[in-house]
């Protein structure tokens, strides 16, 4: 039995019923999920041309691998309408990095381990950099300190404040 961590989010269609959907597949197909935040409303980071982003953390009790964990939210991510063939052309035609999607669930953190394969990185390789994740699951694990950086959540969270303050100061 191990605890994941998993974020929500989605930016395209019926947001608020999407959210629920993603999460009561998620205590269905992933495991009980133990705590969530609350739903963080944010602005699209990394893209501009989206709507305001539903982002949630989830604690969840697992029997799952890191990858089987995975492959269910996937599959979650399909039955919510997510389409990356057509986000794939989106993304070419506005030259952005990221397009609008239905719903988006990643793998922020599975107990303290450390997983690097061509298919999946834990923990996810941009949290130290992302509000919309970090506030959220500071909801639920400030203290937690991250596998890598050895650093508590909190902490990553105040640093990143720090970093863009400071890059604010520079414009
Ligand atoms: N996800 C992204 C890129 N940008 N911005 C917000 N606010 N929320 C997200 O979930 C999000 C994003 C890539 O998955
Ligand atoms: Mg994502
Ligand atoms: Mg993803």
């Amino acid at each position: 039995m191990a605890k994941v961590y998993l974020m929500t989010g989605t930016n395209r269609g019926e947001v608020e019923k999407l959210m629920q959907e993603a999460a009561r597949m998620i205590g269905e197909q992933v495991g009980e999920i133990l705590r969530m935040s609350k739903v963080w409303y944010t602005e699209p980071w990394g893209f501009k041309q989206g709507n305001i982003f539903l982002n949630q953390a989830l604690e969840v009790r697992t029997e799952l691998t890191p990858e089987q964990v995975l492959d269910e939210v996937q599959k979650i991510e399909l039955e919510l309408g997510r389409n990356r063939t057509e986000e794939a052309e989106i993304k070419r035609e506005n030259g952005e990095r990221y397009a609008s999607r239905t719903m988006d669930i990643d793998i922020i953190l599975y107990e303290d381990m450390v997983v690097e394969s061509d298919r999946l990185k834990i923990p996810h390789p941009l949290m130290q950099e992302r509000e919309f994740v970090l506030g959220p699951m500071c909801e639920l694990v400030a203290d937690m300190v991250h596998p890598v950086y050895g650093v508590t959540l909190a902490g990553l969270r105040e640093k990143l404040a720090e970093k863009t303050e400071e890059a604010a100061g520079e414009r």
